[in-house]
Protein backbone atom coordinates (compact mmCIF):
# COMPACT_ATOMS: atom_id res chain seq x y z
CA UNK A 1 0.00 0.00 0.00
CA UNK A 2 1.88 3.27 -0.97
CA UNK A 3 1.27 6.19 1.64
CA UNK A 4 -1.48 7.98 0.78
CA UNK A 5 -3.49 4.98 0.25
CA UNK A 6 -2.03 3.98 4.20
CA UNK A 7 -3.60 7.59 5.10
CA UNK A 8 -6.66 7.10 3.98
CA UNK A 9 -7.16 3.57 5.32
CA UNK A 10 -6.31 4.87 9.21
CA UNK A 11 -8.73 7.97 8.23
CA UNK A 12 -12.03 6.31 6.96
CA UNK A 13 -10.90 4.06 10.30
CA UNK A 14 -12.16 7.30 12.62
CA UNK A 15 -15.91 6.19 11.00
CA UNK A 16 -18.50 5.20 12.92
CA UNK A 17 -17.49 1.23 13.26
CA UNK A 18 -20.86 0.32 10.81
CA UNK A 19 -19.54 2.40 7.97
CA UNK A 20 -16.13 0.41 7.57
CA UNK A 21 -17.71 -3.13 8.42
CA UNK A 22 -21.19 -2.86 7.08
CA UNK A 23 -22.32 -0.35 5.53
CA UNK A 24 -25.82 -1.54 5.32
CA UNK A 25 -25.72 -1.66 9.27
CA UNK A 26 -27.28 0.50 11.66
CA UNK A 27 -29.18 3.99 11.69
CA UNK A 28 -28.33 5.39 8.13
CA UNK A 29 -26.98 9.11 8.63
CA UNK A 30 -25.18 10.92 6.08
CA UNK A 31 -22.25 9.43 4.54
CA UNK A 32 -21.75 7.81 8.00
CA UNK A 33 -20.84 10.72 10.20
CA UNK A 34 -21.67 11.02 13.78
CA UNK A 35 -25.24 12.34 14.33
CA UNK A 36 -26.12 14.91 16.75
CA UNK A 37 -28.64 17.96 17.58
CA UNK A 38 -25.95 19.92 19.26
CA UNK A 39 -23.99 23.11 17.32
CA UNK A 40 -21.18 23.08 19.55
CA UNK A 41 -17.84 22.26 18.36
CA UNK A 42 -18.85 21.53 14.98
CA UNK A 43 -16.80 23.39 11.98
CA UNK A 44 -19.96 21.27 9.06
CA UNK A 45 -23.27 20.14 9.86
CA UNK A 46 -25.25 18.12 7.03
CA UNK A 47 -28.86 19.17 7.88
CA UNK A 48 -32.08 17.70 6.41
CA UNK A 49 -34.99 20.12 5.66
CA UNK A 50 -37.89 17.33 4.71
CA UNK A 51 -40.50 19.54 3.32
CA UNK A 52 -42.32 19.81 -0.05
CA UNK A 53 -45.08 22.60 0.63
CA UNK A 54 -43.48 24.61 -2.18
CA UNK A 55 -43.90 22.16 -5.22
CA UNK A 56 -45.62 23.42 -8.41
CA UNK A 57 -46.45 19.80 -9.39
CA UNK A 58 -45.68 16.44 -8.11
CA UNK A 59 -44.94 16.20 -4.26
CA UNK A 60 -42.10 13.63 -2.66
CA UNK A 61 -39.48 16.18 -1.90
CA UNK A 62 -40.01 15.52 1.50
CA UNK A 63 -38.77 12.16 1.68
CA UNK A 64 -35.39 13.05 0.06
CA UNK A 65 -33.52 13.77 3.14
CA UNK A 66 -33.84 10.14 4.20
CA UNK A 67 -33.00 8.57 0.76
CA UNK A 68 -30.10 10.50 0.41
CA UNK A 69 -28.96 9.82 3.89
CA UNK A 70 -29.73 5.89 3.23
CA UNK A 71 -27.58 6.13 -0.76
CA UNK A 72 -24.73 8.35 0.86
CA UNK A 73 -23.88 5.02 2.95
CA UNK A 74 -21.74 4.13 -0.33
CA UNK A 75 -20.48 7.54 -1.05
CA UNK A 76 -17.01 9.15 0.51
CA UNK A 77 -15.14 8.89 2.75
CA UNK A 78 -12.29 9.40 1.00
CA UNK A 79 -12.92 12.25 -2.19
CA UNK A 80 -10.56 10.50 -5.12
CA UNK A 81 -9.85 13.45 -7.15
CA UNK A 82 -8.48 15.95 -4.45
CA UNK A 83 -7.00 12.93 -2.29
CA UNK A 84 -8.36 13.83 0.95
CA UNK A 85 -10.76 12.38 3.73
CA UNK A 86 -12.42 15.61 4.51
CA UNK A 87 -14.83 14.02 7.03
CA UNK A 88 -11.68 13.36 9.34
CA UNK A 89 -9.97 16.72 8.92
CA UNK A 90 -12.97 18.91 10.08
CA UNK A 91 -15.46 18.18 12.60
CA UNK A 92 -18.70 17.52 10.82
CA UNK A 93 -21.45 15.87 11.99
CA UNK A 94 -25.10 14.87 10.61
CA UNK A 95 -27.28 17.48 12.72
CA UNK A 96 -30.66 15.85 12.12
CA UNK A 97 -34.21 17.42 10.23
CA UNK A 98 -35.21 20.84 10.75
CA UNK A 99 -37.81 21.03 12.98
CA UNK A 100 -41.09 21.81 11.81
CA UNK A 101 -43.92 23.45 14.03
CA UNK A 102 -46.55 22.34 11.05
CA UNK A 103 -46.17 21.55 7.80
CA UNK A 104 -49.49 22.64 6.46
CA UNK A 105 -48.90 26.25 5.96
CA UNK A 106 -45.51 27.18 4.07
CA UNK A 107 -44.60 30.60 5.24
CA UNK A 108 -44.46 29.28 8.79
CA UNK A 109 -42.50 26.58 7.89
CA UNK A 110 -39.90 28.41 5.93
CA UNK A 111 -39.71 30.79 8.61
CA UNK A 112 -38.83 27.71 10.84
CA UNK A 113 -35.54 27.09 8.60
CA UNK A 114 -35.11 30.66 8.38
CA UNK A 115 -34.50 30.19 12.45
CA UNK A 116 -32.73 26.90 12.76
CA UNK A 117 -29.77 28.55 10.19
CA UNK A 118 -29.79 31.29 12.34
CA UNK A 119 -28.68 29.15 15.05
CA UNK A 120 -25.86 27.50 12.54
CA UNK A 121 -25.01 31.10 11.76
CA UNK A 122 -24.57 32.20 15.41
CA UNK A 123 -22.23 28.75 15.97
CA UNK A 124 -20.13 29.56 13.26
CA UNK A 125 -20.96 26.34 11.56
CA UNK A 126 -20.98 25.59 7.56
CA UNK A 127 -24.39 24.47 6.57
CA UNK A 128 -24.79 21.59 3.83
CA UNK A 129 -28.35 20.92 3.20
CA UNK A 130 -30.39 18.37 1.76
CA UNK A 131 -34.01 19.15 0.58
CA UNK A 132 -36.81 18.97 0.57
CA UNK A 133 -37.64 21.61 -2.32
CA UNK A 134 -36.32 24.26 -3.44
CA UNK A 135 -38.29 26.84 -2.09
CA UNK A 136 -35.95 26.32 1.26
CA UNK A 137 -33.34 27.75 -0.23
CA UNK A 138 -34.39 31.78 0.50
CA UNK A 139 -34.91 30.85 4.24
CA UNK A 140 -31.46 29.22 4.63
CA UNK A 141 -29.56 32.49 2.95
CA UNK A 142 -32.54 34.22 5.50
CA UNK A 143 -31.14 32.46 8.30
CA UNK A 144 -27.32 32.76 7.68
CA UNK A 145 -27.91 36.24 7.13
CA UNK A 146 -24.08 36.95 5.14
CA UNK A 147 -22.68 40.54 6.06
CA UNK A 148 -22.16 40.84 2.18
CA UNK A 149 -24.36 39.51 -0.71
CA UNK A 150 -23.09 36.18 -1.63
CA UNK A 151 -22.65 35.19 -5.25
CA UNK A 152 -24.75 32.22 -6.19
CA UNK A 153 -23.96 29.81 -8.33
CA UNK A 154 -26.67 27.30 -8.91
CA UNK A 155 -27.58 24.20 -11.24
CA UNK A 156 -31.14 23.20 -12.17
CA UNK A 157 -33.02 23.25 -15.58
CA UNK A 158 -35.01 26.19 -13.94
CA UNK A 159 -34.16 29.96 -12.97
CA UNK A 160 -36.35 29.64 -9.72
CA UNK A 161 -37.14 33.33 -10.68
CA UNK A 162 -40.53 33.35 -10.93
CA UNK A 163 -43.20 35.94 -10.36
CA UNK A 164 -45.68 35.01 -7.40
CA UNK A 165 -47.66 31.34 -8.44
CA UNK A 166 -51.44 31.18 -7.67
CA UNK A 167 -50.70 34.13 -4.97
CA UNK A 168 -47.67 32.44 -3.52
CA UNK A 169 -44.56 34.39 -3.21
CA UNK A 170 -42.63 31.47 -1.57
CA UNK A 171 -43.04 28.50 -3.98
CA UNK A 172 -39.55 26.12 -5.34
CA UNK A 173 -40.22 28.32 -8.22
CA UNK A 174 -38.89 31.52 -6.49
CA UNK A 175 -36.29 30.93 -4.40
CA UNK A 176 -33.80 33.22 -6.37
CA UNK A 177 -36.07 36.04 -7.13
CA UNK A 178 -36.44 35.99 -2.71
CA UNK A 179 -32.58 36.04 -2.36
CA UNK A 180 -31.65 38.63 -4.99
CA UNK A 181 -34.89 40.77 -3.61
CA UNK A 182 -33.94 40.52 0.21
CA UNK A 183 -30.20 41.13 -0.60
CA UNK A 184 -28.36 38.31 0.02
CA UNK A 185 -27.35 37.52 -3.59
CA UNK A 186 -25.10 39.42 -6.04
CA UNK A 187 -27.12 38.81 -8.76
CA UNK A 188 -24.33 40.51 -11.16
CA UNK A 189 -22.01 37.75 -9.57
CA UNK A 190 -24.25 35.01 -9.83
CA UNK A 191 -24.51 31.74 -12.35
CA UNK A 192 -27.51 29.42 -13.01
CA UNK A 193 -26.07 26.70 -15.53
CA UNK A 194 -28.64 23.72 -17.30
CA UNK A 195 -31.64 25.88 -17.84
CA UNK A 196 -34.10 24.67 -20.14
CA UNK A 197 -37.50 23.72 -20.62
CA UNK A 198 -41.01 25.60 -21.87
CA UNK A 199 -40.88 28.06 -18.23
CA UNK A 200 -38.68 30.07 -19.74
CA UNK A 201 -41.13 32.86 -19.70
CA UNK A 202 -40.83 33.03 -16.03
CA UNK A 203 -37.35 33.68 -15.79
CA UNK A 204 -37.07 37.51 -16.54
CA UNK A 205 -36.30 38.31 -13.79
CA UNK A 206 -33.22 36.34 -14.11
CA UNK A 207 -31.62 38.80 -16.80
CA UNK A 208 -33.62 41.82 -16.32
CA UNK A 209 -31.51 41.39 -12.34
CA UNK A 210 -28.09 40.58 -14.18
CA UNK A 211 -27.84 37.17 -13.26
CA UNK A 212 -25.47 34.90 -16.17
CA UNK A 213 -27.84 32.35 -17.26
CA UNK A 214 -26.55 29.49 -18.89
CA UNK A 215 -28.87 27.01 -21.38
CA UNK A 216 -28.15 23.79 -21.56
CA UNK A 217 -27.48 24.38 -25.65
CA UNK A 218 -24.76 26.87 -24.36
CA UNK A 219 -23.46 24.23 -21.56
CA UNK A 220 -23.00 21.95 -24.22
CA UNK A 221 -20.80 23.90 -26.75
CA UNK A 222 -18.81 25.35 -24.21
CA UNK A 223 -18.35 21.75 -22.03
CA UNK A 224 -17.92 21.73 -18.67
CA UNK A 225 -14.67 23.26 -18.64
CA UNK A 226 -15.74 26.59 -19.89
CA UNK A 227 -18.70 26.23 -17.64
CA UNK A 228 -16.34 26.06 -14.55
CA UNK A 229 -13.91 28.97 -16.27
CA UNK A 230 -17.05 31.33 -16.21
CA UNK A 231 -18.21 30.65 -12.78
CA UNK A 232 -14.55 31.32 -11.51
CA UNK A 233 -14.01 34.63 -13.26
CA UNK A 234 -17.11 35.48 -12.12
CA UNK A 235 -17.11 34.83 -8.30
CA UNK A 236 -13.56 35.20 -8.01
CA UNK A 237 -12.75 35.23 -4.15
CA UNK A 238 -16.49 36.16 -3.21
CA UNK A 239 -18.43 34.51 -0.53
CA UNK A 240 -20.56 32.04 -2.82
CA UNK A 241 -23.21 30.13 -1.90
CA UNK A 242 -24.15 26.44 -4.05
CA UNK A 243 -27.77 25.69 -4.56
CA UNK A 244 -27.96 22.06 -6.63
CA UNK A 245 -31.69 20.82 -8.11
CA UNK A 246 -31.23 17.54 -9.19
CA UNK A 247 -33.78 18.61 -11.71
CA UNK A 248 -30.35 19.72 -13.72
CA UNK A 249 -29.47 16.33 -14.58
CA UNK A 250 -31.05 14.25 -17.26
CA UNK A 251 -34.38 12.43 -16.48
CA UNK A 252 -32.24 9.24 -17.55
CA UNK A 253 -29.84 10.14 -14.67
CA UNK A 254 -32.12 11.75 -12.06
CA UNK A 255 -35.80 10.47 -12.94
CA UNK A 256 -36.62 11.42 -9.20
CA UNK A 257 -37.66 14.55 -9.03
CA UNK A 258 -41.12 16.60 -9.08
CA UNK A 259 -40.15 18.31 -11.79
CA UNK A 260 -38.18 16.81 -14.41
CA UNK A 261 -37.01 17.99 -18.13
CA UNK A 262 -35.47 15.97 -20.62
CA UNK A 263 -32.53 17.06 -22.43
CA UNK A 264 -30.03 17.66 -19.23
CA UNK A 265 -26.97 17.13 -18.37
CA UNK A 266 -25.19 13.69 -17.24
CA UNK A 267 -24.34 13.05 -13.62
CA UNK A 268 -20.43 13.02 -14.81
CA UNK A 269 -20.82 16.77 -15.90
CA UNK A 270 -22.28 17.73 -13.23
CA UNK A 271 -19.59 15.96 -10.84
CA UNK A 272 -16.63 17.62 -12.64
CA UNK A 273 -18.35 21.13 -12.57
CA UNK A 274 -19.13 21.20 -8.18
CA UNK A 275 -15.14 19.51 -8.45
CA UNK A 276 -14.04 22.48 -10.44
CA UNK A 277 -15.07 24.32 -8.30
CA UNK A 278 -12.34 23.69 -6.10
CA UNK A 279 -10.55 27.04 -4.63
CA UNK A 280 -13.66 29.05 -4.53
CA UNK A 281 -14.79 30.77 -1.08
CA UNK A 282 -17.90 28.43 -0.55
CA UNK A 283 -20.23 29.24 2.44
CA UNK A 284 -22.83 26.30 1.95
CA UNK A 285 -24.62 24.47 -0.22
CA UNK A 286 -27.39 22.45 -0.69
CA UNK A 287 -28.81 19.77 -2.83
CA UNK A 288 -32.43 19.72 -3.52
CA UNK A 289 -35.61 18.39 -4.93
CA UNK A 290 -34.51 14.37 -5.06
CA UNK A 291 -38.38 13.02 -4.54
CA UNK A 292 -37.83 9.38 -3.47
CA UNK A 293 -41.37 8.22 -5.38
CA UNK A 294 -40.12 8.67 -8.29
CA UNK A 295 -36.78 7.26 -8.58
CA UNK A 296 -35.75 4.11 -9.13
CA UNK A 297 -32.93 1.80 -7.79
CA UNK A 298 -32.05 4.62 -5.80
CA UNK A 299 -30.79 6.39 -8.90
CA UNK A 300 -31.93 10.07 -8.07
CA UNK A 301 -30.38 9.90 -4.67
CA UNK A 302 -27.42 8.42 -5.01
CA UNK A 303 -26.85 11.05 -7.79
CA UNK A 304 -27.97 13.63 -5.51
CA UNK A 305 -25.58 11.83 -2.45
CA UNK A 306 -22.16 11.92 -4.61
CA UNK A 307 -23.19 15.41 -5.69
CA UNK A 308 -23.76 16.33 -2.02
CA UNK A 309 -20.46 14.64 -0.92
CA UNK A 310 -18.56 17.08 -3.12
CA UNK A 311 -20.43 20.37 -2.47
CA UNK A 312 -19.33 19.35 1.25
CA UNK A 313 -15.87 18.59 -0.01
CA UNK A 314 -15.74 22.14 -1.41
CA UNK A 315 -17.10 23.77 2.26
CA UNK A 316 -14.33 21.79 3.72
CA UNK A 317 -11.54 23.34 1.84
CA UNK A 318 -12.94 26.64 2.03
CA UNK A 319 -12.73 26.57 5.61
CA UNK A 320 -9.31 25.22 5.67
CA UNK A 321 -8.31 27.94 3.35
CA UNK A 322 -9.94 30.78 5.55
CA UNK A 323 -8.12 29.27 8.86
CA UNK A 324 -12.07 28.48 10.54
MN1 LIG B 1 -35.01 24.48 -8.62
Amino acid sequence: MDNDLEKMAAQCRTFTKEMVDNPYRGLATFFGLPYTESLDNLDIALIGVPIDLGVTDRSGTRMGPRALRNESRGVGAYNHCTRSTPCTAHRIADVGDVPFRSVYRIEEALDDISAYYRGIAAAGVTPVTAGGDHSITFPILQGLAPKEKVCLVHFDSHCDTAPPIHGCGYTHGSPMKNTVEAGLVDAEHSLQIGIRGSSEPLWEFSSASGMRVIHIEEFYEMGWKGAVKEIHDLVGDSPVYLSFDIDCLDPAFAPGTGTPVAGGMSTFEALQMVRGMQGLDVIGGDLVEVSPPYDHAGITALAGATLLFEILCRAAEARERRGA
